[in-house]
This record gives structure tokens, C-alpha cells and sequence, in this order.
């Protein structure tokens, strides 16, 4: 189909009946949405058949790359044999088993449970409601509150946003619900100061001993972090903060929850976030690199700790969607893991395109415009600032972040742009040659910034 002649038309009837996620429809009016044709590898085109660089891996999530025929043709099979039944009630289906079992293996030890969901915050609602129900089973009811982080992104379901740390996502709609508590983020450019690095994370995970001791710790329940902050900007933790939070979790015995919907399927170079930061948590909420986005599936893996109560005293688990576990997305699951598996993608994050992207990008840090650069496996975060030897960010009204974000996408390469941190999370297949293509696109891209903020 040729949707050169009629983007105009689709942009029209887009913008007159798509309500779209975290837009402005007065924007879509205006300006129209850029339409996504098609994708192969790394590399998107649109309906004007201009070819673009996708340097975030769609939302963080096409792990294995656009374009692989054996995802189709499994979800294809898998919808002939056997399109839809439910896990609920004591039936299951032979995916859900399959990837189940898949799961037990490649998480870290004593995971050997999952709850499948269709997204990354429906595990996060799921999250909360099995951390209170894992208290009231033992008895303590009054264990409720759990403890989340400024600047987080756990969703946008209720309690997913609630568990989230922005203020901006809160304002939409009076959140959070109750009982859901944010301290400080180990975001150490930003907050950091006169403090090492090292300083500033023990510092800021000891927040969460003193948030303890303020609620009182027979009220606490969790404690909920991503291993790196994804939508909060790349947020890499200084390496004394995980210990520190571990041994605070475990001091007051509350759980731990490492959100692994972003860090999970190799985007850090393991399997998982939590083996990169050694944390172990009881709870790993999963989904995006879990099918790379090929059909909507996330899942909560439950710890040994957690399964064991409520298998011996929890009852029914009165909690579940009708397409927890849907037979296609688990069939596309099971081949997306396989194919992380065959081409060692793993690997090849942690021994040559991780380590490639962080020495490519060790240019970036003499740009007059970047304060910082920080790289984990194949996580980029460039931060622009207006003075970089005074540590001095932009005025936000300045939205300088979002002008390299458009000045990216007219130069065919979509970044991310989180207030003034540009960030980057290609899929895992991306080589080194493209790891070149991409930085030369950046750095064009932050020429064109510098020069339109007047930054020498
Ligand atoms: N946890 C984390 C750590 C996430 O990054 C979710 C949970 C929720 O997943 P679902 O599948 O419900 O979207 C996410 C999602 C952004 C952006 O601003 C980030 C996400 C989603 C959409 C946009 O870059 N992360």
C-alpha cells in the first residue's frame, strides 16, 4: 500500500479519532502524528517512506531487532492450533506451561513461579496486590506501605502509577492512592553535589532506612526499584547503593521488588538487571524484552520465599486477566527467548556492542553541551547542560531536551528525551557498524542543539 499520498488523510483521521498515550491532542491537531509503516533490524519507515534509525528499540522493548519471520509464524501456528483459553480455574495450555518452566530456568535462583500478565503494569498492580496479600497471610494485615523512588516508572494503571515517581504523572489524576510512599532516586549528576559517588549511594539508599523508621516497620511491606531508572533518565545507581538497600531490606525483613521490565532479557548486559547490580529481590515484575514487543505479555516472577506462603497458606489468589498467560503471546515468548539464546545476544551485549557504545560515546563527554555521559550494556543516557564545568542544567522552560529530541527525528533517529537527558536503548541486535551510524546521527544531532541554544 502506497501511504505517501495519503499520510495527510490518516494524520487527519488520527488526530480526529486516536486519543494517543502521554500526548497533547491539541498537539496532534497541529502538527500530525508521523506514521510507522514498517521495520526491519534497527531501522523503522514511515508513510513517507523516510527511513529511520531507531535508536529505543520501539518503547525499550524489540530486544531481537523488527522483522523476524519465526515470531510470526509461531503467534501464526500457535492462533490455528489453539487461539485463545484462560489459566484461570485450574486449566492452562501447553505455551504457558512451556514458557513457565522456560522462565523458572533463565531467572536468577529460586525463582520458579510466574504470573502472567499482558503488560508491564498490570505485574506492578499484581506486584502490589501479592505483597499485601504475602502480609496478610502471615498475619500482619497492617503491613501495607510500600516504599518507591522519585522519578520511577512502574505503569500507568492506577497502582502502577501510583508506585511511579513523577509528579507530572500524578497530576493528571490526584495520585498516589494511599499507602504508597516515594524517597530520594540515586540520580547522582543531578543530586549528587559535592558528594562522591560512592558517598551518594549509600546516602540516598539510607533514605530508606530512615522512611522505615518514620512509618514505623510494621507498616512497611516493599521496597520497589528498577536495577537502572529507565523513563527516569537512565538513572545508574552509584555500586554502594543496591548493597545498601539489600542490607536494609533484609535488616527490617520487608520485601524487595526489582521492577525488571526495562533491565530484564539482556538489555544490561545479563540476563537480568538484578545480576548486573547482584540484587536479590523477591519479586521481578517482566515484560517488554520478555516477547520484544512482538505481542503484549508481562509476568511477575515470584520468588520461593513469597511462592511458599502462598502456596501453604494463601488459598485462592483472587487475582487474574483473561489473557494472563494467552497462549500466542507465550508462544511468541518461548521463540523470542530462544532466539536471545541461539544468537548469544547476551553475550554480545556484555563483551562487544556494551563495551563498544561506551567507548564510542567517551567522545560525547568533550561536546560543550553534555555534562555527563553513562553507559550500562546497551543503556546510553547524554546529559545536555548550559555550563558543563559549573554542573549547570537549562532552564526547564528552555525544553532543550525535547528540541534535540525533534532535531533527532528530522535527522531519521528517534531518541528519547527525558526533561533534558537524552537517552538511547537500541535492540540488542544492533552491530558495531550501526553502533557508528547511530553515534554519528547523535552527535550531528547534538551539534544542531548546541548551535540553536547558542552553547560553543
Ligand atoms: N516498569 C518499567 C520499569 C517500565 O519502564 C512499565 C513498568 C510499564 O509497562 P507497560 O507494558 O505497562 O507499559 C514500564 C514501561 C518512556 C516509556 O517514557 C517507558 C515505558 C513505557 C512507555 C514509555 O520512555 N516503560
Amino acid at each position: 500500500m502506497n501511504f505517501a499520498e495519503n499520510t495527510s488523510e490518516l494524520q487527519h483521521f488520527d488526530s480526529q479519532h486516536h486519543l494517543h498515550p502521554f500526548t497533547d491532542p491539541k498537539d496532534l491537531l497541529k502538527d500530525g502524528a508521523r506514521i510507522i509503516t514498517r521495520a526491519d533490524g534497527i531501522y523503522l519507515w514511515d508513510s513517507n517512506g523516510e527511513k529511520i534509525l531507531d535508536a529505543m528499540a520501539g518503547l525499550w522493548c524489540v530486544n531481537v531487532g523488527y522483522g523476524r519471520e519465526n515470531l510470526a509464524k509461531v503467534a501464526y501456528e500457535q492462533l490455528q492450533v489453539l487461539p485463545y483459553y484462560n489459566s484461570f480455574f485450574k486449566t492452562t495450555t501447553p505455551p504457558a506451561i512451556t514458557l513457565a518452566k522456560k522462565l523458572a530456568e533463565i531467572t536468577p535462583e529460586g525463582f520458579n513461579h510466574v504470573f502472567f500478565t499482558n503488560s508491564g503494569s498490570e505485574a506492578n498492580d499484581t506486584v502490589v496486590r501479592t505483597v499485601r496479600r504475602y502480609w496478610r497471610v502471615l498475619g500482619k494485615p497492617e503491613k501495607r506501605v510500600i516504599i518507591s523512588r522519585k522519578e520511577a516508572y512502574h505503569g500507568s494503571t492506577v497502582a502502577a502509577a501510583s508506585l511511579g515517581g513523577k509528579s507530572f504523572d500524578h497530576e493528571m489524576d490526584g495520585l498516589p492512592i494511599a499507602d504508597i510512599i516515594h524517597i530520594d532516586h540515586p540520580y547522582w549528576y543531578g543530586k549528587g553535589g559535592d558528594l562522591s559517588m560512592d558517598e551518594f549511594g549509600i546516602k540516598t539508599a539510607q533514605c530508606l532506612e530512615t522512611k522505615i523508621k518514620e512509618i514505623g516497620e510494621e507498616k512497611v511491606a516493599a521496597f520497589i526499584g528498577e536495577p537502572i531508572q529507565g523513563a527516569g533518565g537512565v538513572v545508574v545507581p552509584p555500586d554502594t547503593y543496591w548493597p545498601e538497600i539489600q542490607r536494609i531490606c533484609n535488616k527490617y525483613g520487608i520485601l524487595l521488588i526489582a521492577d525488571e521490565v526495562i533491565c530484564g532479557f539482556g538489555r544490561t548486559g545479563k540476563w537480568f538487571g538484578s545480576e548486573t547490580f547482584d540484587i536479590k529481590p523477591d519479586l521481578m515484575p517482566i515484560a517488554k524484552g520478555l516477547s520484544s514487543g512482538y505481542l503484549p505479555i508481562g509476568g511477575v516472577m515470584m520468588h520461593d520465599r513469597v511462592m511458599d506462603v502462598l502456596i501453604e497458606k494463601g488459598g485462592d489468589f483472587a487475582h487474574g486477566f483473561t489473557y494472563s498467560g494467552h497462549p500466542a503471546a507465550c508462544a511468541v515468548a518461548l521463540e523470542n527467548i530462544k532466539i536471545i539464546e541461539d544468537e548469544k545476544l547476551v553475550e554480545k551485549v556484555a563483551n562487544e556492542t556494551g563495551p563498544y557504545l561506551k567507548k564510542r560515546w567517551k567522545e560525547f563527554e568533550n561536546h560543550p553541551l553534555v555534562g555527563e555521559v553513562r553507559n550500562v550494556g546497551l543503556l546510553g543516557a547524554i546529559e545536555l547542560v548550559e555550563n558543563k564545568e559549573t554542573r549547570k542544567f537549562f532552564p526547564s522552560d528552555k525544553k532543550v531536551g525535547d528540541a534535540c529530541k525533534t532535531i533527532c527525528f528530522e535527522n531519521n533517529i528517534v531518541m528519547r528525551a527525558l526533561k533534558d537527558t537524552m537517552v538511547v536503548s537500541p535492540p540488542l541486535t544492533i552491530t558495531v557498524e550501526q553502533i557508528d551510524e547511530m553515534s554519528d546521527l547523535i552527535k550531528l544531532s547534538l551539534d544542531q542543539t548546541a548551535e540553536k541554544f547558542g552553547i560553543k
